[in-house]
This record gives C-alpha cells, sequence and structure tokens, in this order.
C-alpha cells in the first residue's frame, strides 16, 4: 500500500521549534511553576484507520504522565471541534486520520523533550485506506471519499453574478480568452509557530489561556460555546495573546493543540504547554490558496472588456476549515472584476475534500482576494497581449475612471474611492515604462529575453458592514475603549490584536490627533479579553479600517464631553468654543482656553454638577462600507536562456491606502507584503504525492526567499481618501502580497510571448521556466 516517509519524532524535532526571532513576550518562553507539556502523536499516513494505539512503552518513559487519545476526549464530548466554516475537525480521531501530520493522541509530560520521548514511544497500528489529494480525481464518480460523514466529497457550489447576461455578452464579444490558472497550496512560516498556555484554576473554576491567536475574543465565545457543558461558561474564560510573533493569518483557526492542552489542564489542574515545532506548522495548520481557476474575458478587438467568467475548483481539505465571513464560502473572490469596468461578470466555486490538511485562506489575504487578483491582473495582460496592445494602455482603457466613484461593481461591490489611472502612471514614470518597451525591442532582436509585468490591483478590506459579515454569526465590528486619566495621560483598548503591524504606534497616533494628547502619553492595550471590548480581531486588514475608525470616534466623543467641562471651567457658552488640537478657546480670545489636559483633572476634580465625574468613552464601530485600497506595481524581468533563472532586475509598487497615519509603518506593511507576494511568486509551494505525502513540510523543502533572493523594493504612493473613513484611511497590510505576484509572473510571461507563452504558474522556478524555454526551443543550446 501506500508509502510513507517517517515523521522522526525526536528530541531534534523539539529544537527545530525555537527559530530566530527579537526579544519578546512570547508563549515559547512562558514558564509556569508546575507546568507540563504536551507533544502529539502524528500520522504518516494520508488516510488510514486507526486500529490500535500501544501506549505501554510511553507511559513506561520517566516523566510521561498521560497519552490522550479521541476516544478520553470524546467522554467529554470534545473530541471534535466546529470549523470556522460551521464543517467538523477532529481534536482527536476515534478510528481515522483523513492527512499526513494529523493528530493521532497527545503525550502530557513534566518535561518537552520528556514528551517528545512519549511520541517517540507510543506505536500506532494502521490500516491503510485509499487517498485522494487532486481535487478534480475527488469529484469523479467512484473516488475513494474522504469524509463518512458527508454524500460525497464535494462540499459546496457558490456562484455570484448573472450568468445569463455575461454568456449574451461573451456571444457577442470580438474576442474572447480562456486560461487555466493554479494558485498553488501555500503556507504562512511566522517567525513564531503556535503555541498555548493552559492554566486551569480549579478553586474558582476559571481558565487561563494565553495563545497565539488574532482574535481572542471570538476565541473566548467559541471557547465558552463548545464546553459550556462542561461548566465553562464565558465569564470564566479569560484569553490573552502576548507577542504572537507573525500572525499572517494562521492564528485565526482554532487547532486542536490549543482545545488538547486546556482538556489536560482541566483533568490535571496543573499549567499545561503545547507549542509546535516547524514542521509541524507547515504541514498541519492552516493552508493558503490551492485554488483551480478557468478564467475567461469577453472584450472588442480594440481592447474595450465587457464580460468576464470564472469557475474554480477550491481544495479545501479534508475539512472546510477557512477563516471566512459566514455568508462568503469562497471569501471576497467576487472582487475579481479588479480595477475593471465589466458589463457584466459570473463567477463560480466548487468547494472539495481531500486527504490534505484544512485551511482556505490564511496566508496575507482578506479573504480570497490574492487568487482573484490574481487570476484578473494575469488575464489582462493575456487579453492585451492576445489583441497586440500594450498592457499599460489597456490597462488605462479599461480603469473605471475617477468620476465613476463610487462605483458599483458588475458583481455588486460598491468601490468607495480610487484613482487608478494616477497610480498606474506614477508607477510608469518612476520606472521609465517607455524607454524599457525600446530596450524589450532592442533586446528581442538580439535575442535576449526581458520582460515587463504590471499589476493594477483592487483590494476590498475592512470587514464589517455586520449586515453582510459575521464569523460564526459573531457581526464584524469592531472596537475602541478611551480612558483619560487625571493627568492627561491615556490608555486605550481595542478589540483587535496586533501580531508586527505596529498598533501601539499607530493607533496612538489617531487618539493624538483627535485629542491632543501626546502619543506617547497613551497606553495601548490589545489582547486580554478580560479588559478590551468586545472586537472580532485582526485578519483582513481591518484594523484601520473598522478599530481605527473607533478608535477617531472614541476620540470625538471624549471631545464632546471636553467641550462641555471646558464651558464651565471658562464660563462660557458652548457655542462659544472652538478646537484647535489639544485645546479649547472661548472664539474671539484665543488666550482665554482651556487644554486637554486641564480638561482632564477637572473631569475629575472639578467637574459640572449633574454631569458623570470621569472622561472616557467606548465606540463599536460598524462600517457602513469596506475600504478598497490599490495600487499598480511595475516588475521588470531578465531571463537567463541557459538555466531559465529569472532575475528581478526592477520593481516599483505604487500603493494607495488613502490616508496615511504613519508612513514608515505603512511602508514596511508593504515591503513585507511584497516580499510575501514575492515568495509564493517565485519560491514557495506544498505539493503532495499521490498518497499524500507532503513535499514542502521543513524550511530545505520549503523555500522562502531571505534578503538575498528577495529584489530592492522601490516605493511610491498616491492618496484618495476613503469617503466613509471617519480619518479617511484604507488598511494597507495585505495590499503589496495581493498584488505583487501577478507583477511578476506577467513580467516573466511578457519576456516569453513572443515565443508563443501564454501562461506559467507560479511559482516561478528556474527549472520550470527552462522547461519552458526548451519546448519552444529557445534555450540557449537550441
Ligand atoms: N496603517 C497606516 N495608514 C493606513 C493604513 C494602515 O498607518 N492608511 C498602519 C496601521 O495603523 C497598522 C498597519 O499599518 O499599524 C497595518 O494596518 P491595517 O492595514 O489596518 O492591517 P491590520 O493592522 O489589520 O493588520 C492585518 C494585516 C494582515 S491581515 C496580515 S495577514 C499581516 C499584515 O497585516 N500580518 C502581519 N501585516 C503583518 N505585519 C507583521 N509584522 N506581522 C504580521 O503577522
Ligand atoms: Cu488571511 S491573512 Mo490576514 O487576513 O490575517
Amino acid at each position: 500500500m501506500a508509502e510513507v516517509h517517517g515523521l522522526g519524532h525526536s528530541r531534534k524535532r523539539v529544537e527545530d521549534a525555537r527559530f530566530i526571532r527579537g526579544q519578546g513576550n512570547y508563549i515559547d518562553d512562558f514558564k509556569l511553576p508546575g507546568m507540563l507539556h504536551l507533544d502529539i502523536v502524528r500520522s504518516p499516513y494520508a488516510h488510514a484507520k486507526i486500529k490500535a494505539i500501544h501506549t505501554e512503552k510511553a507511559l513506561a518513559t520517566p516523566g510521561v504522565l498521560a497519552v490522550i487519545d479521541g476516544p478520553t476526549l470524546q467522554k467529554y464530548n470534545v473530541h471534535n471541534m466546529p470549523t470556522l466554516m460551521s464543517d467538523t475537525q477532529m481534536v482527536l480521531p476515534i478510528d481515522t486520520v483523513k492527512y499526513q501530520y494529523q493528530e493521532v493522541a497527545a503525550v502530557l509530560a513534566t518535561e518537552r523533550y520528556t514528551a517528545a520521548d512519549g511520541v517517540a514511544a507510543v506505536e500506532v497500528d494502521y490500516e491503510p485506506l485509499p487517498v485522494v489529494v487532486d481535487p478534480f480525481k475527488a469529484l469523479e464518480p467512484g473516488a475513494p471519499k474522504v469524509r463518512d460523514d458527508k454524500e460525497s466529497n464535494h462540499i459546496w457550489h457558490w456562484e455570484w453574478g448573472d450568468r445569463g447576461k455575461a454568456d449574451l455578452d461573451f456571444d457577442a464579444a470580438e474576442v474572447t480568452i480562456k486560461e487555466n490558472i493554479y494558485i498553488p497550496r501555500i503556507h504562512v512560516s511566522s517567525i513564531e509557530t503556535c503555541g498555548c498556555v493552559a492554566k486551569w484554576d480549579p478553586a474558582n473554576t476559571h481558565l487561563t489561556l494565553w495563545m497565539t491567536t488574532q482574535a481572542p475574543h471570538a476565541i473566548r465565545t467559541v471557547v465558552a460555546l463548545i464546553t459550556g457543558h462542561l461548566g465553562l461558561s464565558e465569564e470564566k474564560i479569560r484569553i490573552i495573546s502576548p507577542d504572537i510573533g507573525g500572525g499572517f493569518g494562521g492564528k485565526v483557526p482554532a487547532y486542536p493543540g490549543y482545545v488538547i492542552a486546556v482538556a489536560a489542564s482541566i483533568v490535571t489542574g496543573a499549567p499545561v504547554k503545547w507549542i509546535e515545532n516547524r514542521t509541524e506548522n507547515l504541514a498541519a495548520d492552516s493552508f493558503g490558496r490551492d485554488y483551480h481557476i478557468t478564467a475567461e474575458l469577453a472584450g472588442k478587438k480594440d481592447g474595450t472588456l465587457t464580460s468576464l467568467r470564472f469557475k474554480t475548483i477550491a481544495d479545501h481539505g479534508y475539512t472546510d476549515a477557512a477563516a471566512n465571513p459566514s455568508k462568503f464560502p469562497a471569501g471576497l473572490f467576487h472582487i475579481c472584476t479588479g480595477s475593471y469596468d465589466f458589463k457584466s461578470a459570473f463567477v463560480e466555486v466548487d468547494g472539495v475534500y481531500t486527504n490534505k490538511p484544512p485551511g482556505g485562506i490564511a496566508y496575507r489575504c482578506s479573504f480570497r482576494v490574492t487568487e482573484a487578483v490574481h487570476a484578473i491582473e494575469r488575464m489582462a495582460d493575456v487579453f492585451a497581449h492576445e489583441i497586440g496592445m500594450d498592457p499599460a494602455e489597456f490597462r488605462m482603457k479599461n480603469f473605471i475612471k475617477p468620476e465613476e466613484f463610487p462605483y458599483k461593481s458588475a458583481l455588486g461591490w460598491e468601490y468607495d474611492s480610487g484613482n487608478y489611472q494616477a497610480a498606474l502612471q506614477k508607477a510608469m514614470d518612476m520606472i521609465g515604462y517607455q524607454d524599457l518597451r525600446k530596450e524589450q525591442t532592442e533586446k528581442r532582436a538580439r535575442g535576449e529575453l526581458m520582460g515587463i509585468g504590471i499589476s493594477s490591483f483592487t483590494e476590498i478590506v475592512g470587514a464589517g458592514p455586520s449586515k453582510d459579515f459575521d464569523i460564526l454569526g459573531l457581526k464584524m465590528f469592531d472596537s475602541c475603549e478611551i480612558r483619560v486619566h487625571p493627568t492627561g495621560k491615556a490608555i486605550a483598548r481595542f478589540g483587535t490584536k496586533s501580531q508586527g503591524q505596529g498598533h501601539e504606534t499607530t493607533y496612538a497616533q489617531i487618539i493624538a490627533e483627535e485629542l491632543g494628547i501626546p502619543a506617547d502619553h497613551i497606553k495601548v492595550e490589545e489582547g486580554d479579553t478580560d479588559t478590551a471590548p468586545y472586537g472580532l480581531g485582526t485578519y483582513a486588514s481591518r484594523s484601520t479600517p473598522v478599530a481605527g475608525a473607533a478608535a477617531a470616534i472614541a476620540s470625538r466623543k471624549i471631545r464632546e464631553k471636553a467641550k462641555k467641562i471646558a464651558a464651565h471651567l471658562l464660563e462660557a457658552a458652548e457655542e462659544d468654543l472652538e478646537w484647535e488640537t489639544g485645546r479649547f478657546y472661548v472664539k474671539g480670545s484665543p488666550d482665554q482656553g482651556k487644554t486637554i489636559q486641564e480638561i482632564a483633572f477637572a473631569a475629575y476634580t472639578n467637574h459640572p454638577q449633574g454631569m458623570e465625574a470621569g472622561l472616557e468613552a467606548v465606540n463599536y464601530y460598524d462600517p457602513p462600507n469596506l475600504t478598497y485600497p490599490f495600487g499598480s506595481y511595475i516588475c521588470v524581468v531578465d531571463i537567463d536562456r541557459g538555466t531559465g533563472e529569472v532575475k528581478i532586475r526592477r520593481f516599483v509598487a505604487v500603493d494607495d491606502c488613502g490616508v496615511r497615519i504613519n508612513p514608515m509603518i505603512v511602508e514596511g506593511q508593504i515591503h513585507g507584503g511584497l516580499t510575501m507576494g514575492f515568495a509564493p511568486a517565485m519560491m514557495e509551494e506544498i505539493t503532495y504525492d499521490e498518497n499524500g505525502n507532503i513535499h514542502g513540510a521543513n524550511f530545505m523543502d520549503y523555500l522562502l526567499p531571505t534578503a538575498v533572493e528577495t529584489p530592492k523594493w522601490e516605493l511610491g504612493e498616491t492618496v484618495t481618501p476613503s469617503p466613509h473613513h471617519p480619518i479617511g484611511a484604507k488598511g494597507v497590510g495585505e495590499s503589496a502580497t495581493v498584488g505583487a505576484p501577478a507583477a511578476i509572473a506577467n513580467a516573466v510571461v511578457d519576456a516569453l510571448w513572443h515565443l508563443g507563452v501564454r501562461h506559467i504558474d507560479i511559482p516561478i522556478t528556474a527549472r520550470k521556466v527552462w522547461e519552458v524555454l526548451h519546448q519552444h526551443g529557445a534555450t540557449s543550446e537550441e
């Protein structure tokens, strides 16, 4: 039967969990008195029956206290948990495993190394079952069934748009193009892996759970809902997300390890720590992408686009654990009309079960937007080349025009604001586009391969609007609570959770701007559910659009009250007061005024009779719309005909995220984001053999770019404020990851189009390019 690779449970494996990082308050460093450690036995098979788990040797290992398996958890009915898409995920299996590296059992021990030794000593008898890893094969009649509890491997069908109208526009089109575009499975590689410390206090029946989560409140509610029957109600659960060392979406879902640690702490009464190593992180946690898209565009010979049809097969692994808003099983994939004015559009997506780990968005992308952007931006280039038009001119012709905003897209989104022409023009000026085209023509005549690729993307970030957005029923608003202390200093707490985005700086700046309290007098706190106001957390670049807005609104509420106090102190009517940053003064007599610090002191020492003392406010912000950041990226590549190596010579990125709160942080976000766009475009990919053995479960096989491979980024900006956001800001955290891959892929195909190449799937490795060159008889020897 299936040949499998050994999983190598060893001490070495535990040491691998540590990776270079800076100082901080990380789970990996947590030590509590009497703390126990968990390590996990994982399946070498992608699909197998568990016939027996032999624990004798493990239990005889000094320091090993217990081996926990599925049936143990079943007694408390916590062997399964709901996914964010209301599917079922095993915490530990009762009898069958569904993917390689799936949790089979957990070993509890006094030391981390002892737990690993215990794992190595557990023997499991498996009976391998037929495996299906290809989602197309999974849909064929007679394919091995991944889930016994489901009718078939088909999870759901979702469609959006007007099929009839799109079909008519395709029938009437002068030009139609069609490509198959695969966006491979990839995995985030945060500096810290996932982990937790669960501490059950039996005397007070109270659980504290320090965990690497991007959404602490949502986790608290979910834990309360699934453990309510055990008496663990929500006020007895405190989730604290300390420094989590990067999230990138991978720390949104709940993983079995968290649940097992909680169960183990409740049973033993001791604190229990679980932390993954690098391989577990890569092989078992939520993945990103894995979309097989058949994309079609229709238009006229003069380059006018008319219609779009995208059909997608989405590989979800063995359970649908996509971190999507409930209403949108394929996320916001229907932003795929991008920056262009289409008359009609129709998209359909089918979700499929396979013997792979679950997941379905996590990788710096707000709900399938990268897949949408990659497909439309690749297709825009194919269309332009097909009709012999310059790809920049083609984009300029089809862009939604600045005066058309707010713009209702063919798939129903209302884009808030944009000026796509300005961003592309700026990128073209920065890179010297016309000269590069001239150079390309000359080089082509000499047989040299040079390409220029453009990506003019539109993002969609900032969920809520709560009318359309919820996760497991929890509405996607977000929150800010500000308390101004008597001495004019303040603390501000948020329902979001920074993972390295610098919220401590930028939130303080928003409040400073609104209230005139210096930013370094404002303490920003997130991630502790006992103190922070309820919020849905940080992902999908929603913090600035939603919690950032809440910070501005809460500040303005404080200003309202401050005005009343100032009027009282100045013995003036409120209407006669003017605000300048940090101070109210009497109209016409600017020297008669009170600073926010004086007002704050009075709020506690001399507030008007009949008014509540104190100076604080909270806002739960439900955005009226999403924000639509955008940008134009241009990439120049040179390709070696001998080796197929692609060298990125230049990469210009012009981003527009509306008003920038902190330009340095925004640039940092774009630098990191571009590198995370470059990575899957050129290097990262997780594949499986037909038996479900993973290729890419360590950093020897899963290639991450370092400073050596990463190109030099050249940044530019335009500023088109969001009309509905209180300070005109849009999100930016993911834009560059979303926009970059298409620019790189377009540049490579642009270099090869004259040879007859229309499309290359990412990652664009030297080997792949060499093979393409060879197929077209175009390597240096041919
Ligand atoms: N910002 C700004 N002006 C704007 C927009 C944003 O100054 N107009 C600032 C913000 O105030 C914030 C930062 O830029 O400090 C990012 O803001 P935003 O776009 O609102 O995104 P979030 O804070 O919600 O961060 C989430 C986003 C996502 S979803 C992923 S994935 C990702 C990313 O951020 N993960 C990251 N960037 C990351 N950066 C680091 N270091 N680590 C991660 O895990
Ligand atoms: Cu989907 S990666 Mo970010 O949204 O945490």
